[in-house]
């Protein structure tokens, strides 16, 4: 198993790759080019020094005596372009020609040294919350599903409110780009069936995974976040049930699950499923997030520090089933709570503070290590 944390890169996120070097624990750094719009290819030049600013040990640094090599291993995401989806031309872009540029980054990603690339089969948009600094009691905030909101809002009202709330920073899942052509995409989703995601996600997974092949590289689907329908969309990557089936759609081991059991849980009726999810998809599972969220009666839930006894989800119970099972994939912790002097001083993006995450770490390595020990 291999720790990671997710970086956005300079400039684009509060924590620098030198704060990331001082987890303990910590061996790979979780990287995208952020500013590239679903669709379009990724340049070799861009990939490299990305990758440079992760891997290289600065001067200063070096100075100190910095020694620890941290990897570029795994990407999230490279989006998938909504013609994929969709299986037709949509936002000026055919689906054949956007998985060509698919593979194209593909390909210069396995030459760049990329192991995994994390994407997302979701219809329009990425992630939702309702409110991205919800305030708890002990002065730490975090992202926070309101069903009532949901329910009473239209797309567009959740759009601009998702923009209204990044801090200034653009939200990944989130890219103006995206959400320029909103009216158009709303159009061509009318009537799209979860078989005719699942046709097109198979057409797609045809197309890509031969790349995969020669490049050394696997392909992990998120789960659908929330891991249900919004506005009529079809979202297919929500449920226990759904892994199966995408996991059908290409038996190829380079076709596997990002497997984000806090998006999983996030149904309270698949939350105890989680542990199960990880014993069954176990050699499928090429990457994985680890976090908590609690849930409220009334379909609200919020997002908590990673200890199981915090929330919903049994951060043990799925360290142990990675550990038992001698998972050899990528994890990393995900969202928590903005704590300390960010709330104040210095807003991260969105779920993707330090502290929480950091402490999130040494929790999930600490039920790792124990149950490695124990044997
Ligand atoms: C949110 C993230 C998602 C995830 C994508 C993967 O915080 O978990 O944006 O990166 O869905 O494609």
């Amino acid at each position: 198993m291999k720790m990671g944390f997710r970086w956005y890169g300079d400039g684009n996120d509060t924590v620098s790759v030198d704060d990331i070097r001082q987890i303990p624990g910590v061996e790979t750094v979780v990287w995208g080019l952020h500013h590239k719009p679903a669709g379009q290819v990724w340049e070799e030049h861009e990939i490299a020094a990305e990758m440079a600013r992760i891997v290289d040990i600065s001067d200063e640094a070096k100075a100190r005596g910095v020694t620890k090599h941290l990897d570029a291993e795994v990407v999230e995401s490279v989006n998938v372009h909504e013609s994929i989806k969709l299986g037709r031309t949509v936002l000026g872009l055919s689906r054949d020609e956007a998985i060509a540029n698919y593979i194209t980054t593909l390909e210069r990603l396995g030459r760049a040294g990329v192991k995994v690339v994390c994407y997302n089969y979701m219809p329009v948009f990425d992630w939702l919350r309702t409110d991205l600094w919800h305030p708890l009691p002990d002065g730490s905030t975090a992202l926070f599903y309101e069903k009532a909101v949901v329910d009473a809002m239209t797309p567009e009202s959740l759009i601009a409110n998702m923009q209204a709330n990044g801090g200034g920073l653009t939200l990944p899942g989130w890219e103006p780009e995206r959400l320029a052509g909103f009216s158009e995409l709303n159009e061509a989703y009318q009537g799209v069936t979860h078989e005719d995601m699942y046709r097109t996600y198979r057409y797609f997974l045809d197309a890509v995974i031969p790349t995969c092949e020669q490049y050394d590289l696997k392909l992990g689907v998120h789960p659908d976040d929330p891991p249900f329908d919004l506005f009529g969309w079809p979202r297919v990557v929500s449920t226990l049930h759904d892994l199966g089936t995408v996991l059908s759609l290409n038996d190829s081991p380079r076709h596997g699950l990002t497997l984000c059991l806090g998006s999983f849980s996030a149904n309270p009726d698949q939350a105890p499923l989680a542990v199960e999810a990880v014993k069954t998809h176990l050699s499928r599972i090429h990457f994985t997030h680890v976090r908590n969220i609690k849930h409220y009666p009334n379909g609200d839930f919020i997002e908590v520090g990673h200890r199981a006894a915090e929330g919903n989800v049994d951060t043990v119970g799925i360290m142990k089933a990675y550990a038992d099972g001698g998972y050899t994939g990528y994890v990393r912790p995900d969202h928590g709570r903005h704590l300390w002097t960010e709330n104040t001083t210095n807003p991260p993006r969105p779920g993707y503070g330090l502290y929480d995450r950091a402490m999130g770490i040494q929790y999930l390595l600490g039920v790792w290590d124990t149950a490695r020990y124990q044997g």
